[in-house]
């Protein structure tokens, strides 16, 4: 991998972090008045992901979005706002933390309904195709998803037509407080049950964000070359609760053991690491990065702060898309 996106790697996931610490820190203000979901320890496979794609490709997900949407290339005051529920939010305020929508990043939408984008994501590959766009669609899920009916028909349209569809898990082993242990028959894979429907899957470390930029960039290559729609599953962990900006170790629903383990794994440090040691950044690097991102933050939460909420006569629009044509 070359230097530079191995930097830029680094770069997001200390952003990613960063950002959702700092939503953390300040949530018990009660000026962000809506469920938030947060995604710190997974941060490698979303700022992989934002690597691997284009610009002009594009991407749904679910109510963890937060990371998806900033490397997909999104706008961190518009996020911020709209968590704040402030009208310069990238949903007018209307939406919060879980309908992050950017049309102008090719980030088409996220919903809370487990595996409720994953058909939109598969329909917006659809007009890909048939046009010959050269374009992709990006399906961020977590391991609760293939649960759903919705994303067996999604999946097997998707192979059937020959889609340009990446469908992209993170599996982070719990659905809500639910481990997988309990949820399918022992020993059943994800990636080995999603092969049944007849397309390529993958498996592999969640956190280790090189490996899976390498794995994501060949396998959105073939996609848009293609030869179908492809689904990778990628194992890492969350560490905090999972809604909401505490930790729920306590609950008993995960061992203090598991979640030490995992944190001993934290992505973002083992990259920040490996870069140091094969002197592609400095420390000095690593400092200034972070000077650039907490300033950024900084930035984003004045703005939030500053603008107003939507005027309520806006309870009215964009509740119904128009009518076609
Ligand atoms: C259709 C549906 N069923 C149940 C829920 C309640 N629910 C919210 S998040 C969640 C777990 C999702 O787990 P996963 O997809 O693995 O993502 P994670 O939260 O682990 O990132 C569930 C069951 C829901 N929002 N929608």
């Amino acid at each position: 991998m070359n230097p530079e996106t191995s930097r830029r790697l680094l770069f997001d996931m200390l952003r990613i972090r960063s950002v959702e610490e700092t939503i953390a820190a300040r949530y018990g203000e009660q000026k962000m008045r809506c469920p938030t979901h947060l995604s710190v320890g997974q941060e490698a496979v979303a700022a992989a992901a934002g690597a691997a794609l284009r610009p002009t490709d594009l991407a749904v997900s679910g109510h963890r979005a937060h990371a998806h949407y900033l490397a997909k290339g999104g706008r961190l005051k518009a996020m911020i706002a709209e968590i704040y529920g402030k009208v310069t939010g990238c949903a007018r305020g209307k939406g919060g933390s879980m309908h992050l929508v950017d049309e102008s990043v090719g980030f088409m939408g996220s919903t809370a309904i487990v595996g409720g984008t994953v058909p939109v994501g598969v329909g917006l590959s659809y007009p890909m195709k048939l046009n010959n766009t050269g374009q992709i669609s990006c399906v961020f899920l977590g391991d609760a998803v293939p649960e759903t009916g919705v994303f067996f028909e999604s999946v097997n349209f998707a192979v059937v037509k020959q889609l340009p569809v990446l469908f992209l898990c993170e599996n982070n082993g719990y659905s809500v407080y639910s481990p997988l242990s309990v949820r399918q028959p022992p020993g059943r894979k994800l990636y080995e049950l999603v092969a049944g429907f007849g397309l390529e899957t993958h498996h592999g470390d969640g956190n280790d964000a090189r490996a899976v930029y390498a794995a994501l960039s060949e396998g959105v290559a073939a996609i848009r070359g293609g030869e179908g729609p492809r689904f990778y599953e990628f194992e890492t962990y969350r560490w905090r609760e999972h809604c909401g900006p505490m930790y729920d170790n306590d609950l008993g629903y995960r061992s203090v053991a598991e979640y030490e383990a995992w944190k001993l794994r934290d992505p973002v440090l083992a990259l920040q690491r490996a870069l140091i040691t094969e002197a592609i950044v400095t420390d000095a690097d690593v400092a200034d990065m972070q000077a650039e991102i907490d300033a950024e933050i900084e930035e984003a939460f004045a703005f939030a702060e500053s603008s107003p909420f939507p005027p309520p006569e806006d309870a009215f629009t964009d509740v119904y898309a128009s009518a076609a044509g």
